[in-house]
């Protein structure tokens, strides 16, 4: 059985106030369903997260993290940063950071190894352009980003990788996949791993789906056999829109 996730990526939104009030909020929502659940806070609030949450079984993680360990890289956070405060697990390769922050399958693959070195998960995005989607070359270019930064990795590893499938056009636009879309591309995305690594692999890794799910569209989009939960931007924000989709499994 594969684990269901439901991921909050909170992205560049709320001051150590707002972040200490929505996990006040969260810690009021109740969990129906089986679902893993995790947030992902700015990096000046990992901390004071992790110390809120510690109780609970809600995983705080990062939204990116450098790839070397120390030294002259100004502005930056390393894997044993992350782990210094809590953090287990650090969300690589979202497309804000490969658009906004030039982040290359090359880089994005000394990342996540300097992640898997420290012995943390990875949660790994990636998705096509709209010019992708309406030229046919979608599954090409979801294709080529899992093999540049992935496949170079131990079939083992990959019990320490979550693939999130975010296609950018519906990133933050209120446009989402439909269900049939986000199904098909996973079940895509699955045979991709199926070829390389055989079918046990791609069987174990769970899939996440990103890109506009909110509470009215997350039970049609989970019900869906490959996929395995969701990265939630915005609805992640509101403690009550973020559990009625981690309760729609
Ligand atoms: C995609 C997603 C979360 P949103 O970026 O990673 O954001 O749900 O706002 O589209």
């Amino acid at each position: 059985m594969r684990k269901k996730i439901v991921a909050g990526n909170w992205k560049m939104n709320n001051d150590l106030s707002l972040t200490e009030g929505l996990i006040t909020d969260l810690k009021l929502q109740s969990k129906t369903s089986d679902a893993q659940v995790m947030v992902a806070p700015t990096f000046t609030n990992l901390w004071p997260a992790f110390q809120s949450l510690r109780e609970t079984d809600i995983e705080v993680v990062a939204q990116n993290m450098h790839f070397a360990e120390n030294g002259a890289y100004t502005g930056e956070i390393s894997a044993s940063m992350l782990k210094s405060v809590g953090v287990k697990t650090v969300i690589l390769g979202h497309s804000e950071r490969r658009a906004y922050f030039n982040e290359t399958d090359e880089l994005l693959a000394k990342k996540v190894d300097a992640a898997l070195n420290n012995e943390m998960t990875v949660i790994f995005c990636f998705g096509e352009e709209l010019g992708d989607r309406k030229s046919g070359n979608h599954e090409h270019v979801v294709e080529s980003q899992i093999k540049n930064a992935l496949f170079h990795l131990e079939a083992s590893a990959f019990s320490n990788i979550i693939l999130a499938y975010e296609p950018v056009w519906a990133i933050g636009t209120g446009e989402t996949a439909s269900p049939e879309q986000a199904q098909d591309m996973h079940a895509f995305i699955r045979t991709t791993l199926a070829n390389k690594y055989g079918s046990e692999v791609a069987d174990s890794v769970s899939i996440l789906y990103g890109g506009s799910v909110k509470p009215n569209n997350a039970k049609e989009i989970f019900s869906k056999p490959d996929v395995d939960g969701g990265l939630i931007g915005g609805a992640s924000l509101k403690a009550e829109d973020f559990f009625a989709i981690v309760n729609a499994f």
